[in-house]
C-alpha cells in the first residue's frame, strides 16, 4: 500500500495547493488518478490490489467502472479475473439502441461498481441509478481512494457498501512519514477532512432533507383535514395509507398495455397518470375497466389532459367526445393560459361529482414560459377556487415567487428520473429525492423511468422509495 501511494505521489497523481472539488468546495489536496493509464504497470498493481480489499463474502456476477476514470482499472479487472464487465453511457443517444447500459447481463445479476475516488458517492449513485433500472442488484462499489467526506454513508443511505483501498487521511499520513510533504501541510488536510466531513451530494441524495426554503413541511395527514375538495383530501389519505407518492405516467402505446401497467404497479402508486388521446385500442368500457383496477389498488386516476381553451369549450371536451373523461378520472389538468373562466367551465361539470383539478403553474420542458407572474396567477386562481382545484403540476415549488402555497394544495412534479438529465426533445429530469426534498414537491410524476425499464414493477418500487423516503426526511 505504501509503495502505492508513493508511486501516485510521484507521477503527481496526488497535489497539493487550492483546488475546487465538482461539490464546489475549496480542498488543499487534489487527486487526478486519469494519470494512471499512462502507467501500465501501475494501473495493473491498482486493479489487481483493489480487488482483494472486498471481503470473501462479496459475490458479482459483473462489474461496472464509474465512467471515465475507473473504466481502464474495471477493465484490467475484467481480464484478469475473468469477471464480464458491463459500461454505462454517460449521454444516452436518441438513435439506435438508446441503451444506458453496454454489454450482456440477465435481470438480478449482481453487478459491482469500480471507482477511482470517493467524496460525496454522487459519480457511484449516478452508475447505480441506470443499472438497476435496468433491473440489476448493486450492493457493493469498490474503490481505489476515499475522501471521507459523507460518500461511505451516503451510499449506505442508498443500499450500497463502500470498499476503499486507501483512505485519504491514511495516504497524507504515509506521505509524511515518508517526507514527501511537510507537517504543516499534514496538519491542513487533516483539518479540512475534519471540517468537511458531510459533502451533501451533488444531485441532492438523502443527505438533504428539508425544502429548501427550510421548511420542515406539514404531513400529508395534517393536510388531508386541511383539503376543501373530496379528491384532494382522498389523495392524500391513499399517500398516507399507502406510504406512496409516487405517481406513474402510463405513457404506453395501447389500452391493453395501460391495463395490464395499472394492475401491476398499482400496489406501489398513489395516482396513475393517463393521456387517452393516444391509445388506438380505446373502447368505450375503457374508462370502467381502468376504474375497477383503481379500486383494486386504491390509486386516483388522473387524466392528463392539459385543457387550454375557453370555459364554454372545455365543459364540452371534459364531459363528451369518445373519452367522457368525466365519466372516469377523478383528476385532471388545465392550462391557465385562457384565464380563471377555464377553472369556471370544468368546476360547473368536476365538481357535482367530487373530481378535483391540477392547474400548470410550471412545466418541465426547456423554454417554457410557465414562470414568474404566470406561476403567481396560478396560485391566484388556485386560492380562488380551492373547493375544485386540488393543487398544481409544479417543477420547483420552493422557489415560487408567492412563497409556500397553501398546504391544502398538493403539488405533483413531472420530470422525474434516478438521475438527473433530459430527452432529446426538451424534457428535463431531477432526481426524487431533489424534487421532494429541495424543491418541496409532494408527488413524483415518473414515465419513461418506470414504463421503459426492464421491470417496471421493480423500478417503481426504487421510485417509490426514494420519493417517500425523500418526504420522510423533509418531515422531521
Ligand atoms: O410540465 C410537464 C407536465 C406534464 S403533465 N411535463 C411533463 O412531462 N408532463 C407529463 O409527464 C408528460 O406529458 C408525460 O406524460 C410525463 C413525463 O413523462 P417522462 O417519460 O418524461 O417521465
Amino acid at each position: 500500500m505504501e509503495s502505492l501511494i508513493l508511486k501516485l505521489h510521484e507521477i503527481s497523481a496526488v497535489k497539493f495547493g487550492t483546488f475546487t472539488l465538482k461539490s464546489g468546495i475549496t480542498s488543499p489536496i487534489y487527486i487526478d488518478l486519469r494519470l494512471i493509464v499512462s502507467y501500465p504497470s501501475l494501473l495493473k498493481l491498482i486493479s489487481d490490489t483493489i480487488i482483494s480489499t472486498l471481503p470473501a463474502s462479496t459475490t458479482y456476477d459483473v462489474i461496472c467502472g464509474v465512467p471515465y476514470t475507473a473504466l481502464p482499472i474495471a477493465t484490467v479487472i475484467s481480464t484478469s479475473s475473468d469477471v464480464p464487465m458491463l459500461m454505462r453511457r454517460k449521454e444516452i443517444k436518441a438513435y439506435g439502441t438508446s441503451k444506458a447500459i453496454e454489454g450482456a447481463f440477465k435481470p438480478n445479476d449482481t453487478c459491482l461498481i469500480v471507482e477511482d475516488l470517493v467524496t460525496s458517492g454522487t459519480s457511484v449513485l449516478e452508475t447505480a441509478a441506470p443499472l438497476r433500472e435496468a433491473g440489476l442488484r448493486v450492493n457493493d462499489v469498490v474503490v481505489l481512494i476515499d475522501r471521507e467526506q459523507g460518500g461511505r454513508e451516503n451510499l449506505a443511505a442508498n443500499g450500497i457498501q463502500l470498499h476503499s483501498m486507501i483512505k485519504l487521511s491514511d495516504m497524507v499520513k504515509v506521505l509524511r512519514e515518508k517526507g514527501r510533504v511537510g507537517e504543516e501541510t499534514e496538519r491542513m488536510v487533516l483539518k479540512f477532512l475534519e471540517e468537511n466531513k458531510k459533502v451533501a451530494p451533488v444531485n441532492g441524495a438523502p443527505a438533504a432533507a428539508k425544502t429548501s426554503s427550510g421548511k420542515v413541511r406539514v404531513s400529508f395527514g395534517e393536510r388531508a383535514e386541511l383539503a376543501k375538495n373530496p379528491t384532494g383530501k382522498k389523495l392524500f389519505e391513499v399517500m398516507v395509507k399507502k406510504e406512496s407518492n409516487l405517481c406513474v405516467s402510463a405513457d404506453v402505446n395501447t389500452a391493453s398495455e395501460l391495463l395490464a401497467l395499472a394492475d401491476k404497479v398499482g400496489p406501489e402508486i398513489c395516482m396513475l397518470k393517463t393521456h387517452v388521446d393516444i391509445l388506438p385500442d380505446f373502447t368505450p368500457d375503457f374508462g370502467s375497466k381502468l376504474r375497477a383496477i383503481a379500486d383494486k389498488h386504491n390509486f386516483l386516476i388522473f387524466e392528463d389532459r392539459k385543457f387550454a381553451d375557453i370555459g364554454n369549450t372545455v365543459t364540452m371536451q371534459y364531459e363528451g367526445g369518445i373519452f367522457r373523461i368525466l365519466e372516469w378520472a377523478d383528476i385532471v389538468n388545465c392550462h391557465i393560459i385562457s384565464g380563471p373562466g377555464i377553472v369556471d367551465g370544468l368546476k360547473l361539470k368536476g365538481l357535482p361529482r367530487g373530481r378535483g383539478l391540477l392547474l400548470l403553474a410550471e412545466m418541465s420542458s426547456a423554454g417554457n414560459f410557465a414562470k414568474d407572474d404566470y406561476t403567481a396567477a396560478a396560485a391566484k386562481i388556485a386560492e380562488e377556487h380551492s373547493d375544485f382545484v386540488i393543487g398544481f403540476i409544479s417543477v420547483n415549488p420552493a422557489s415560487w415567487p408567492t412563497g409556500p402555497t397553501n398546504p391544502a394544495f398538493i403539488h405533483a412534479t413531472p420530470g422525474v428520473q434516478l438521475v438527473k438529465g433530459g430527452d432529446a426533445l426538451g424534457q428535463q429530469y431531477n432526481t426524487p429525492t431533489s424534487v421532494i426534498g429541495e424543491r418541496g414537491s409532494d408527488i413524483i410524476i415518473v414515465g419513461r423511468g418506470i414504463i421503459k425499464a426492464a421491470n417496471p414493477v421493480d423500478a417503481a418500487r426504487e421510485y417509490r422509495a426514494q420519493g417517500w423516503n425523500a418526504y420522510l426526511a423533509s418531515c422531521k
